[in-house]
């Protein structure tokens, strides 16, 4: 017998497609003991929710996400609004007894990231960062292959986020769909929103990050407000951020995000280098892993490209016949339904926000880095 979980979702806007996405598919594909009812969407314009609940089938909508939070019908509460209201939502859901599910970058910094901690671990309830990119197959083929030892001692990471998408300086800030160029909502720039999924896959990966080392630029340094073209303001966030870390142990990375690199629309790339090895993927072309194995004969020793599309790669036996692609979407749904499954099991299958605040940190001292022109350590 499925058990259901009636989901309350805030925000109408990318994320609330993505995740309102997640809860339709996943119990279709993957077979759980919890299967999530897409119960109550809230956001304060009731045309556009009414129409955003309709076209995914919410069963009914709140204005006021303190009225959705208030009621007993609703097991979970999943935020994807803003930065801005990450923290004052997911305490108050906490409080109100909550599962809590909250897009990325948890918080606008670390001090509101450890009242999330601390509220979600006062109410002893299941908790989720949708970092969805460890849901990407390849992604979490490589997590297996450095976790077997295969790779043995890791030297090197070296990770790359890239967009282009606001090299016009004519692009405003704020509003609906451009918050996350305002700093009083977004918090930081590419930090937060691209370095932040950059960071999490690395701790993932390789391990807890112990000091780092930072430049920052904003190149266009004011744009127009969405909602009031006339007035131009000046650029409170980081356009680009490129910096050096060490790992707890012993490894150095290299990390790099901007969203001035023309031509690339949503290139995020990790390398991780060992002693036995190397890996290293490219969200450009996903269903691929590129692995380099030493220990082969020299002659036939190579770089090879695994297509990770077969029903023994991670989550690809829940789609569709082996060589079928999947996309951008079917992150969401894995990392749902590995949720779902730690939700049955007690398992801790996901990023929480004890990942969510670990990630954080790390942003924060990036950008004091950035700042003060000096190495920073993550424990400090
Ligand atoms: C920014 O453009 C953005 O939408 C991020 O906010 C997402 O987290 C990333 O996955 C895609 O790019």
């Amino acid at each position: 017998m499925t058990k259901k979980l009636n989901v309350g979702i805030i925000g109408r806007g990318f994320m609330g497609r993505a995740h309102s996405n997640a809860y339709l598919k996943v119990s279709r594909f993957f077979d759980l003991e919890y299967e999530p009812v897409l119960k109550c969407a809230s956001s304060r314009n009731h045309e556009k929710l009414k129409a955003f609940a309709d076209r995914w089938g919410w069963q009914s909508i709140e204005t006021d996400w303190r009225k959705l939070i208030e009621r007993d019908d609703i097991d979970l509460i999943d935020i994807c609004v803003p930065n801005h209201l990450h923290c004052e939502i997911a305490v108050a859901a906490a409080r109100a007894g909550k599962i809590v599910a909250c897009e990325k970058p948890l918080a606008m910094n670390a001090g509101e990231g450890r009242k999330m901690v601390e509220a979600i671990e006062k109410s002893g309830k299941p908790n989720l960062v949708w970092f969805n990119y460890r849901g990407v197959p390849a992604v979490a083929l490589a997590k297996a292959i450095v976790d077997d030892g295969r790779i043995g001692r890791v030297f090197h990471y070296r990770a790359k986020y890239l967009q282009d998408w606001t090299i016009s300086p004519k692009v405003p800030q704020g509003g609906d769909a451009l918050w996350r160029l305002e700093q009083r909502t977004a918090g930081s720039g590419v930090t937060g929103d691209l370095l932040a999924h950059s960071i999490d896959l690395a701790m993932w990966l390789i391990g807890p990050i112990e000091k780092v080392c930072a430049m920052t630029e904003t190149f266009v340094k004011e744009r127009p407000m969405q909602n009031d073209p006339e007035k131009i303001m000046p650029v409170g966030i980081d356009d680009a951020c490129a910096f050096l870390a060490r790992f707890g142990n012993g490894a150095l990375a290299t990390f790099e995000s901007t969203r001035y690199a023309r031509g690339r629309k949503n290139q995020h790339t990790f390398e991780i280098n060992g002693e036995n090895g190397s890996v290293a993927f490219d969200l450009e072309s996903s269903h691929e892993l590129k692995y380099f194995e030493y220990d082969r004969e020299s002659r036939l020793r190579g770089w090879r490209t695994i297509q990770v599309w077969d029903s023994d790669h991670p989550y690809m036996k829940n789609w569709w016949v082996p060589g079928c692609t999947i996309g951008y979407e079917h992150t969401f749904i894995h990392l749902l339904a590995d949720f779902l499954r730690s939700l049955a099991t007690g398992e801790k299958l996901c990023p929480d926000f004890k990942d969510g605040l670990a990630t954080q940190v790390v942003c924060d001292k990036v950008l004091v880095s950035a700042k003060t022109q000096q190495w920073q350590s993550i424990g400090d």
